[in-house]
């Protein structure tokens, strides 16, 4: 039956109940431009959501040469039809007025208009003068989470094989880096073990620093048509936050920030003190289990809760509800990605697993997530510094073999030294060695830790700056040469998710104006660049995205992410496939390591691990002794206090992260009415014994300082645990009438955040630092522009007028 509801005030929508072992019901989820019926569409085409890394599978209405709606697939394994509120509104961003639709370039000062010989002439040129007077070095790559595999693949191969740097890298590092890090260090490779499909299996859900409800809104409905069925999950929340998550939750762990080490470890001990251990699963595939036993036998739960600020009394609950549970299900994202110890906690959700033997079997798997829509593919294609199809840098083999199939000597492949992270790069331009950076599908001037840095760095002089985006954004504004690029739906590639799901997105429409496809910019530079093969013949052989797929197929062939099953025909047809899909899995994988860990082998992994602590990279031979058989790897980590920790200058910690509505820095969801109206402006979350005692109210105009610099904002009372404030990222300058912000009254929390990382997956810590606040004015008795459905919702319910989008926000479901 269809209805209709406001998805703005329902995000998750109508519930289909449904229990264990049973398939997820269909519900078809659409939404239209005004005016426009289903059966006005002149042409359906298939794609996938492209605001976060659920892959939700859609397609996109075509009238008259517009987008005019997006409808969600039923027969796909991912969202069985459904779409989020960003999915079912943000299309509308394609069509702003304000889209970048020529080229730019600086002149005197000003970005002018230009055709694209001029602006792509520009950046060869300052490309082939840096190599010449400076060398590969000089020259740097700043990627994205959400451009489409093609692309990717073939930005890696011009950036290693054709200009040689060791500088090319993701804005994943600031999102995932952690998920493929916490792999490689417990499995020998990158790889999600385990299936969407798992949470139709579990009797136990455990998430760590993943508000799903918010962040993967199609994954939540899943989770809640579980909890409304009969046998429903047991449900644990780790979040300092009252998420929806949390407030379903069986057990709720409201932590102190950057505790999570403690936390894994009192678990971890209470499940080796109360035997629930498989020990045939250890014996078999594990190596380093003593030294987590050693590393977790002091760890009490009383102990644990004197550091986390929770009471033991909630970690014992929950260590019983892991240790009870027969299919478990894990999810890790950013409150655990963006702290100190990242990968040093990620990895001990991989040990819980390991230990109880929760691998490999319907609902038994770990979800190390992904955040944005592509990232899966920026790791695999090596866009993110890594060597594509997984193969590990410090392996002349992998060199060797990575060299054939780009038909290259192997010395044309930089890996005399590890691949340089964002951070650093950021630093070497920062320096002055770095003298040309092309930023691709990111935007840093809203993103990276403390802006005002990032601001002069960017707008150096000796500093040659390409952005490559669809709008004039915060960075766009500092480049040197500016080319306007086509999106989702105006040009056609595929994309994994978070499980392994592998999309077809097609061209819908025509982009606006000149916009070209990043994957047409990538290869009018590569042929610009003229950069050959061994044998004199085009390095970047390929011309479209059909024959950049093709090209990518060969090189994954053999590797864990194998895609030479798959081609854009099936997928049009079937809707998501999880790879490794080739002639062993014709039909995909649903779970990895459902026979044994199988990439691990010192000869085959990804990576030889590093020291969680350090980050040094452990060498062949030291891989070789520690994990001969290549079993999967427990990896136990010491528990480390914060680097910033609160003091009585800085007496809060400052938590920062996403609301349902909007999508980082807001190019797209800013631009969407719905969206926008939804959370129009920054706000500050602060728990109502915090706000008492610094004589704060709901709406009152606060400022948030730490050692980095400000920002102001109007105050939320939520229900958060005492002692930190929450800042959302997502509010940049774009389209405040003012512009840049005079330094120290910004709106972006990365105003405040540290320039600091965790060592082994070089992720930024955008959820540690230490803050404290003052007033500003008081409010009118307006609210903060916080949502109420949300984490963001007033401390005591109904207290406020809730977050509603109007008929502007209906959409239909049928099911
Ligand atoms: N609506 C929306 N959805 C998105 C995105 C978006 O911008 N908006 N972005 C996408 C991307 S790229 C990403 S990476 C994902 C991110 O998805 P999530 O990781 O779910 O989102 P965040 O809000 O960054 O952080 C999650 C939670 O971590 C908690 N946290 C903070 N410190 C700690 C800690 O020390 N320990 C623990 N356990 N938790 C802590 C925060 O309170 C927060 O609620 O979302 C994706 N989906
Ligand atoms: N304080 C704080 N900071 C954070 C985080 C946090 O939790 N707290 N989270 C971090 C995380 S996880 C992430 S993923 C980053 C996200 O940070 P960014 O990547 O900087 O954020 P976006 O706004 O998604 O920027 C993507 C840009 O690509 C453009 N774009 C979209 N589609 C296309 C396309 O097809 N081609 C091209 N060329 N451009 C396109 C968009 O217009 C936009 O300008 O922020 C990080 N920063
Ligand atoms: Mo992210």
């Amino acid at each position: 039956m269809e209805t209709s509801t406001d998805r703005i005030a329902e995000p998750w929508g109508s519930r289909s109940a449904y229990g264990p072992g049973q398939p997820w019901p269909v519900r078809v989820d659409a939404h239209f431009a005004p005016g426009v019926r289903p059966a006005d569409v002149e042409r359906w085409v298939p794609s996938a959501s492209l605001l976060h890394s659920n892959g939700d599978a859609m397609e996109i209405a075509v009238l008259s040469g517009r987008i005019v709606g997006v409808r969600g697939r039923a027969v796909d394994r991912v969202n069985r039809g459904r779409l989020g509120p960003k999915d079912l509104f943000g299309w509308q961003a394609n069509a702003s007025p304000d889209r970048l639709t020529r080229p730019l370039v600086r002149e005197g000062g000003r970005l002018v208009e230009c055709d694209w010989p001029t602006a792509m002439g520009r950046v060869a040129s300052r490309s082939q003068q840096l190599l010449t007077e400076r060398g590969p070095g000089s020259v740097g790559f700043y990627t994205s989470g959400q451009l489409f595999l093609e692309e990717y693949y073939t930005l890696t191969v011009l950036a290693r094989a054709g200009i040689g740097t060791h500088h090319l890298d993701g804005n994943t590092r600031l999102c995932t880096a952690t998920a493929g890090e916490a792999l490689k260090e417990t499995f020998g490779t990158d790889g999600q073990p385990g299936s969407y499909t798992d949470i139709d299996h579990a009797d136990t859900l455990a998430l760590f620093g993943h508000n799903v409800a918010e962040t993967q809104t199609v994954l939540w409905m899943r989770i809640l048509d579980r909890l409304e069925g009969p046998q429903p999950p047991r449900l644990i929340c780790v979040d300092p936050r009252p998420t929806p998550v949390a407030r379903r939750a069986t057990v709720h762990l409201p932590l102190r920030g950057g505790t999570n080490v403690a936390l894994l470890n009192a678990l971890l001990h209470e499940i080796l003190r109360t035997g629930r251990i498989d020990r045939d699963y250890l014996a078999a595939h594990t190596v380093g289990f003593e030294g987590l036993q050693a590393q977790v036998a002091a760890c009490t739960p009383q102990w644990a809760a004197g550091i986390c600020d929770v009471p033991a009394r909630l970690i014992c609950e929950a260590a019983e509800i892991l240790g009870s549970a027969e299919r478990l299900v894990s999810t890790v994202l950013q409150g655990v990605y963006q702290s100190h110890q990242a990968t040093a906690a990620a990895v001990q959700v991989n040990n819980l697993h390991l230990v109880r033997g929760m691998l490999g079997r319907p609902g038994a798997g770990v979800l190390q997530m992904n955040g944005q829509p592509t990232a899966q593919n920026t790791r695999e294609c090596g866009a993110n510094g890594d060597l594509p199809g997984f193969r590990n840098w410090q392996n002349e083999e992998h060199i060797a073999d990575l060299a054939r199939v780009w038909n290259v000597t192997p010395d044309r492949i930089p890996h005399d030294k590890p691949p340089t992270p964002a951070m650093e790069m950021f630093r070497y331009a920062e320096q002055g060695s770095i003298r040309m950076l092309w930023i691709s599908g990111t935007n840093p001037a809203v993103s990276l830790p403390e802006l005002h840095r990032i601001r002069s760095l960017l707008a150096q002089d000796r500093l040659f700056v390409v952005v490559q985006d669809l709008y004039l954004t915060e960075t766009a504004q500092l480049a040197d040469v500016v080319l306007p690029a086509a999106t989702w739906g105006e040009k056609t590639g595929t994309f994994t998710n978070a499980d392994r799901t592998v999309h077809l997105s097609e061209k819908a429409v025509d982009p606006p104006g000149q916009a070209r496809p990043d994957l047409d910019i990538f290869l009018d530079y590569a042929a610009r660049m003229d950069f050959r093969d061994k044998a004199g013949a085009p390095l970047v052989a390929w011309h479209d995205a059909p024959s950049a797929f093709e090209a990518w197929q060969r090189c994954s062939a053999g590797r864990p992410c194998d895609y030479t099953g798959l081609s854009y025909d099936r997928l049009r047809e079937t809707g998501g496939i999880q790879w490794p899909c080739n002639d062993q899995a014709p039909h995909g994988t649903e779970r990895l390591y459902t026979d044994g860990i199988t990439w691990a082998d010192p000869d085959l992994c990804e990576s030889y691990g590093k020291d969680l602590e350090t980050g040094a990279p452990a060498d062949s031979a030291a891989y070789r002794s520690l994990n001969p058989q290549g079993k999967a790897v427990i990896r136990s980590a010491a528990y480390l206090p914060p680097p910033e920790d609160t003091s009585p200058d800085f007496p809060l910690q400052l938590n920062t992260g996403r609301t349902l509505y909007h999508f980082h820095t807001r190019t797209k969801t800013g631009r969407t009415p719905q969206l926008d109206a939804a959370a129009p402006d920054v706000w500050a979350e602060l728990s109502a014994a915090e706000a008492a005692a610094h004589a704060l109210g709901e709406g009152d105009l606060i400022e948030v300082t730490t050692p980095r610099g400000a920002l102001r904002a109007r105050l939320r009372i939520t229900a958060m645990r005492d002692g930190m404030v929450f800042v959302p990222f997502h509010y940049g300058y774009w389209d405040t009438p003012d512009g840049p912000p005079p330094e120290g009254a910004g709106r972006a929390a990365n105003e405040t955040t540290p320039t600091d990382w965790d060592p082994a997956s070089q992720q930024p810590l955008f959820k540690t630092g230490a803050a404290r606040i003052s007033l500003v004015t008081r409010s009118d008795g307006t609210p903060a522009p916080a949502p109420t459905i949300t984490a963001s919702a007033p401390a005591s319910p109904g207290s406020l007028p809730p977050t509603t989008g109007g008929v502007e926000a209906y959409a239909t479901y049928d099911g």
